[in-house]
Parts: C-alpha cells; sequence; structure tokens
C-alpha cells in the first residue's frame, strides 16, 4: 500500500521562492481547488493520502517533496537549500517518525528532494542551486548503509533535477534533454518531452500510474504512445509557483 504525505496549500503560496520563472498572480483559491483534485487522483491511483494541516505562514510548504527522502529502510530529512524553506521540515520528521527511522542532512549541507531521483537502489540527485556538494555526500554516506548508491548529476536552466527527468519504470526515464544530459541515464530507454513542452518531464509515479501536469498533450500522447497509463491534473496555479507533480506529495509504501 502507497502512503502519500501531502500539506494542505498555504494562504501566502504567491510569496513562494522563484528561480527560474517570472512571478506572476497565484489565484489561491484555484490552486486550493487544483490540489484536491491533485488528492484525488493519488487516492484514484491507490495511496492512502495524509494531509498536514496548512502552515500559513510558509509559502512553499505544499511542496513536501522537497524537506524529506523517504525509502524503505529509512528516511533522510533534507536541509532545504531555501533557508525560507527550512521550518518546513520538522514537523513532516514529527510524522515520518512514526514509519521510518529517521536520518538527517546537516550544515553546511543542503539538499531539497527535489533533486532526488530514486530509481531501483541508484538515487541520482541533481547538482543544483539548492543541493550542495556536502548535502550529495552526506545523502551517500548515510544511504551507502542501506545499500543505495549516490550519483550527482549535472544539470542546467531548471529548479531540481526531477523538472528535467523523472522515471516512468525501473527501465524508462521521461527527460528534458536542454536541462539534462541524456548520457547520464544511458542505462535506460529514454523518452523526450515534446520540444514545445520544456516543464512536462515532471511526472509521478505509483506504481504503474503516473500523474502528470494537463498542458502538456503532446508528451502525454508520447506516453500513451509507449503503452503507459496517465492521468492529467490540472495544477496551473502551481506551476506558477516553480512546483508540479511530484514535488505536493511523499510517497513511501507502508509494507516495504
Ligand atoms: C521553491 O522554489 O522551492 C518552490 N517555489 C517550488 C518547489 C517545487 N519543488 C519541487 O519541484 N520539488
Amino acid at each position: 500500500m502507497w502512503n502519500a504525505v501531502t500539506r494542505a496549500i498555504s494562504p501566502a503560496l504567491g510569496r513562494c521562492e522563484l528561480s527560474h520563472i517570472e512571478r506572476t498572480p497565484i489565484d489561491v483559491a484555484l490552486a486550493i481547488t487544483q490540489h484536491h483534485q491533485y488528492l484525488r487522483a493519488l487516492d484514484a491511483a491507490g495511496c492512502r493520502v495524509l494531509t498536514l494541516p496548512e502552515q500559513a505562514g510558509l509559502p512553499d510548504s505544499v511542496f513536501v517533496e522537497d524537506v524529506a527522502i523517504v525509502l524503505n529502510e529509512v528516511a533522510v530529512m533534507t536541509r532545504p537549500g531555501a533557508p525560507s524553506r527550512r521550518p518546513e521540515v520538522a514537523s513532516v520528521a514529527e510524522l515520518l517518525c512514526h514509519h521510518r527511522p529517521l536520518e538527517a542532512i546537516e550544515e553546511p549541507g543542503t539538499l531539497d528532494g527535489g533533486d532526488v531521483l530514486r530509481i531501483d537502489r541508484r538515487l541520482y540527485v541533481g547538482q543544483s542551486a539548492r543541493s550542495n556538494t556536502d548535502g550529495i555526500a552526506q545523502s551517500r554516506k548515510l544511504l551507502a548503509a542501506h545499500g543505495y548508491a549516490v550519483q550527482g548529476v549535472a544539470m542546467r536552466h531548471c529548479l531540481h533535477l526531477k523538472s528535467a527527468v523523472t522515471a516512468l519504470d525501473e527501465h524508462t526515464v521521461l527527460l528534458q534533454p536542454a536541462w539534462v544530459d541524456r548520457g547520464c541515464f544511458a542505462d535506460f530507454r529514454i523518452i523526450e518531452v515534446d520540444p514545445g513542452e520544456a516543464h512536462a518531464a515532471n511526472v509521478l509515479r505509483i506504481g504503474d500510474a503516473l500523474i502528470m501536469p494537463a498542458g502538456f498533450p503532446r508528451t502525454r500522447q508520447r506516453l500513451l504512445d509507449a503503452g503507459f497509463k496517465v492521468t492529467a491534473v490540472d495544477v496551473s496555479e502551481l506551476q506558477k509557483a516553480e512546483g508540479a507533480v511530484t514535488c505536493c506529495s511523499l510517497l513511501f509504501r507502508s509494507d516495504p
């Protein structure tokens, strides 16, 4: 059974961190409606959805993915690269400690969960503005003890590694070649996003179900043509906050 930890949207979402996109007004009421649809999609994909209460003073707190790496054996609480986001960690740790032994990334390390792509026993970690060399080295040491290999991945022009590449199954990735080199994923079958849909690579996988943002119909068609089962959810207001679909949940199994 998959659990999905999520968090209700802060009314301050409009004051979120932004790195690679221009600030445009966010309709918070619409964002909340869209987030409910996202939660329904998680439920339909077979998740037990756990929703933490909103943190009004923390604009980006809906993006729970960034504060932890949750594996079958352990959860690593991150130290987010944006200082404004570090107060988001504690309340998620309080929940996760009931499900996993906890470890933590410590100063001077920084790491955002959005940079961590797990495929089988390997974790690809984006060398981004949010995840520094020390944070990646700490995660490598912590996770080697549990049999995971951690590999840093160069990337460009986007916030997180999972803005540029996500896994569709254990053998296939969806990739934006302008933001990460195909060669880093040479061991996998690579499906590229449609050239006109730059932000389409962020897809959330739950077993054999995929959730992706609406608004990328040509990339979605590529996934359907390749035989994947895809649900599209409109997350336009979260996209204005530089979020997408992986960032709004932390998935872990209750029967690891
Ligand atoms: C930030 O800049 O931290 C937020 N506005 C967006 C975080 C999105 N997180 C993710 O994709 N993992």
